[in-house]
């Protein structure tokens, strides 16, 4: 551990000035109005964020390696060869994301590169920081994708022909942007996994505590369904007539709201994207494609969940003479991070002297993909008012500072 002693290794802290600079360098690329971005996976506004990221490595002297589905690791040797421990996120956005998301991970992690650098540290295990491909899943289903490609859960080839909502396939994408690399994926293997990420959610910032020890996350379900209806006139046709795909998509964006309501506890449902055809003022729509968002830390109730909506689907088909087809766009089950990851986050962010707490994960993340293959854990900081998947996502530095001094002490601790 180069020449340092225990006391002076755990007064070590990363320069928040550097980590806020880069924040706001990184969110400077596919910038949109009201200071948040829009990266959407393996977009140009995506390549440019990944060649500055990776330009960003190599500077900190990261041995950069690019797999088959765009995944970027960087290595910086230990005393010891072997598998690194490892810091990472995502740095594609949703198409009005904020600056935090995702981005925060990679970033505090290459300021703990830099941080151990500058003190002249070298730790016993290799560390690495990586960004995986597709975290959020806005353009290509599922989300995850590039982290569940990386530890198997998902053939490279299935992956590389997904075809996105713009039409255009991974594969093809991934060479337009230059990101389609030539390591095979879920190289080097991890030893331990931690991701500093954005809490998401009003838990942290509603109690006024710095860090989140994050125990697992929720179950997904992601279903995209297509009504098929009947086109007609909006004035002359009796309702007994009509067969109306936007009206069924419509009363099923409600149902799935009491549904969440009737099962309580985490059950949380989201119809976020309906695409109408034909989309006129005065036509009854004959197609309407829809996705339905379910979530629940409880597997059995997240499936009760699936089962009620899909009889709510069916009967309502049925009433109103329209046909549906369904098709699973992603569904993970809940994840559990590693106890002691959890309580290595936990005992560190009190010994750097910040209030915590334990609380699941709501949102998706690349850590619930590396606890597949390694001990995994993540690092909550707050979300002002719990915004996030808005520009108006906000976490102030303080709290980006705290959550980047426990990574780094709980990768130092990982690491040695
Ligand atoms: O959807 C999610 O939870 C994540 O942002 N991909
Ligand atoms: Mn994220
Ligand atoms: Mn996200």
């Amino acid at each position: 551990m180069g020449n340092m002693t225990n006391a002076s290794l755990t007064a070590l802290r990363i320069d928040a000035g550097r980590l806020a600079a880069r924040i706001d360098a990184l969110a400077a690329v596919g910038a949109i109005e009201g200071g948040g971005v829009c990266r959407l996976a393996l977009s140009d506004a995506d390549r440019a964020g990944r060649d500055l990221v990776v330009g960003w490595m190599k500077e900190l002297g990261l041995s950069v390696s690019i797999d088959m589905i765009g995944n970027v690791v960087g290595v910086r040797a230990g005393n010891e060869s072997g598998p690194p421990v490892m810091a990472g996120s995502h740095i594609d956005t949703v198409k009005t994301g904020g600056r935090y998301d995702g981005n925060l991970g990679v970033l505090a992690g290459l300021q703990v590169i830099q941080t151990l650098n500058d003190a002249n540290i070298v730790t016993h295990r290799p560390l690495a920081v990586a960004f995986f491909t597709n975290e959020e899943g806005a353009r290509f289903n599922p989300d995850m994708m590039g982290s569940l490609v990386y530890v198997g859960g998902l053939p490279l080839a299935t992956a590389l022909a997904t075809v996105g909502i713009d039409g255009q396939a991974v594969g093809d994408c991934l060479e337009k942007v230059g990101y389609g690399g030539t390591a095979p994926v879920g190289q080097p293997q991890v030893h331990a996994y931690v991701e500093l990420h954005v809490e998401q959610g009003p838990v942290l910032d509603s109690e006024g505590i710095t860090i989140g020890a994050v125990e697992g996350v929720q179950g997904i379900s992601w279903t995209e369904f297509t009504v098929t209806g009947v086109s007609n006139h909006a004035g002359t046709t009796p309702l007994r007539l009509r067969h109306d795909a936007a009206y069924v998509a419509c009363a099923v964006a409600s149902e799935v709201r009491e549904i969440a309501h009737a099962l309580g506890g985490d059950q949380v449902a989201t119809v976020g994207s309906i695409q109408l055809s034909p989309n006129l003022v005065n036509v009854i729509a004959n197609q309407a494609i829809f996705t339905v968002d379910l979530r629940n830390t409880d597997e059995t109730r997240l499936q009760e969940a699936e089962r009620l909506l899909h009889e709510f689907v069916a009967a309502i088909a049925a009433a109103e003479g329209v046909t549906v087809s369904h098709r699973m766009l992603a569904r993970f089950e809940p994840v559990a991070f590693d106890p002691t990851v959890v309580g290595l986050v936990e005992d560190t962010a009190r010994q750097l002297g910040h209030t915590v707490r334990r609380l699941p994960s709501g949102a998706g993340h690349d850590a619930q993909m590396l606890a597949r293959i390694c001990p995994a854990g993540m690092i909550f900081v707050p979300s002002v008012a719990g915004i996030s998947h808005n520009v108006k996502e906000f976490t102030a530095l303080p709290d980006l500072e705290a959550g980047a001094n426990v990574l780094l002490h709980t990768l130092l601790k990982l690491s040695n």
